[in-house]
């Protein structure tokens, strides 16, 4: 696959970006550390034992089989309780973004009861201020996982899980569904952009009011064939459709994947995946559109990309 969205960079729960992830590794090096003393410590006795074979002595029976483990095992407990407090977190976060999972994607709200601005495929976060997310699901069960800044939290139909984060680095990290979904459930994922607060008002701004006109002849052309072709059907474009069962790409020339944070957003993959989704994702719920001609393709595909 032609992914080349740097996963090995972006998708790491040993780089923390964020106070969830930084928690989480803590807690991993704390359980590894105290697993593998353990098992040092055990080790050290069996060979005690074997030098010393029979003429038992309770006291180590006692000890070492139930005090030490209760012990030890309350630490450990109490460690990751804590852990977990602090990333199910239920601080007034000052932002809200809904997270809706769905059969290969996912629908994003920011300020739900509020503004209620529409996105999809991308989350952009506030640097260092903490948001909760609201995680739903239109379908069948998700997992919204960003290994570099939090800890990984189901989407279940009919609930609501909320999972509180701040990003403490700028920067791209990428996220995907954690939990077996369907056919494509391996191509579902997402970028997640981290900006300073500033930038990110104006770029919640910037989901305000109605996409990018289209400017040139070709771009009017390609605004013409979403619109004859049946694209409005299912997809939002601010301005032109409130359509809500694909993603909204009233952005999508801004956002550096394409089809869910699996590839690279360029014309020939753009182009690709209206001709022929089904190769590039089994099972996405669009049809293929193989009938379009070479210049309304490359039309439609010129105005997409101008959609920033
Ligand atoms: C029946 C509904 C439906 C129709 C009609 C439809 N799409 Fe889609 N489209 C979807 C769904 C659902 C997805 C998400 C697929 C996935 O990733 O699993 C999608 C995804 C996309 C994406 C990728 C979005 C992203 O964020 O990366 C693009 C681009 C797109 N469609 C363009 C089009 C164009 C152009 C047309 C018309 C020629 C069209 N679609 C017609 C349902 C539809
Ligand atoms: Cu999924």
């Amino acid at each position: 696959m032609d992914s080349t969205l740097g996963i090995f960079n972006s998708q790491n729960a040993l780089t923390d970006a964020g106070q969830g992830a930084a928690q989480t590794l803590w807690l991993t090096w704390i359980m590894t550390a105290a697993g593998i003393a353990i098992f040092v410590l055990v080790m050290g006795f069996i060979a005690l034992a074997w030098r010393a074979r029979g003429g038992g002595r309770t006291w180590w029976i006692v000890g070492g089989g139930v005090v030490f483990p209760v012990v030890a095992l309350a630490a450990l407990f109490a460690a990751s309780t804590v852990v977990l407090r602090g990333i199910a977190g239920h601080m007034d976060a000052p932002h809200v973004i809904e997270v809706t999972g769905k059969q290969f994607w996912w629908d994003v709200v920011y300020d739900p009861e509020g503004r209620a601005l529409r996105d999809s495929n991308e989350i952009v976060l506030p640097l260092g201020e903490p948001v909760e997310i609201r995680l739903k699901s239109a379908d069948v069960i998700h997992s919204f996982w960003v290994p570099s800044i939090a800890g990984k939290m189901d989407m279940i139909p009919g609930r609501v899980n909320r999972l509180t984060v701040t990003a403490t680095k700028a920067g791209r990290f990428r996220g995907q569904c954690a939990e077996f979904c369907g056919l494509s459930h391996p191509l579902m994922a997402f970028e997640v952009v981290v900006l300073p607060p500033g930038d990110y008002a104006a770029f919640l701004a910037s989901l305000d009011g109605e996409a990018r006109d289209a400017v040139t002849p070709t771009e009017r052309r390609g605004a013409e064939i979403f619109q004859s072709a049946g694209c409005i059907a299912c997809h939002r474009v601010r301005g032109l459709s409130e359509a809500r069962i694909g993603p909204d790409l009233s952005r999508l020339g801004a956002r550096a994947a394409l089809g869910a944070g699996m590839w690279e957003m360029n014309t020939g993959n753009l182009a690709g995946w209206i001709a022929d989704v089904g190769d590039m994702k089994p099972g996405a719920q669009m049809p293929s559109y193989n009938h379009l001609s070479g210049p309304d393709l490359r039309a439609l595909v010129a105005w997409l990309e101008s959609l920033t």
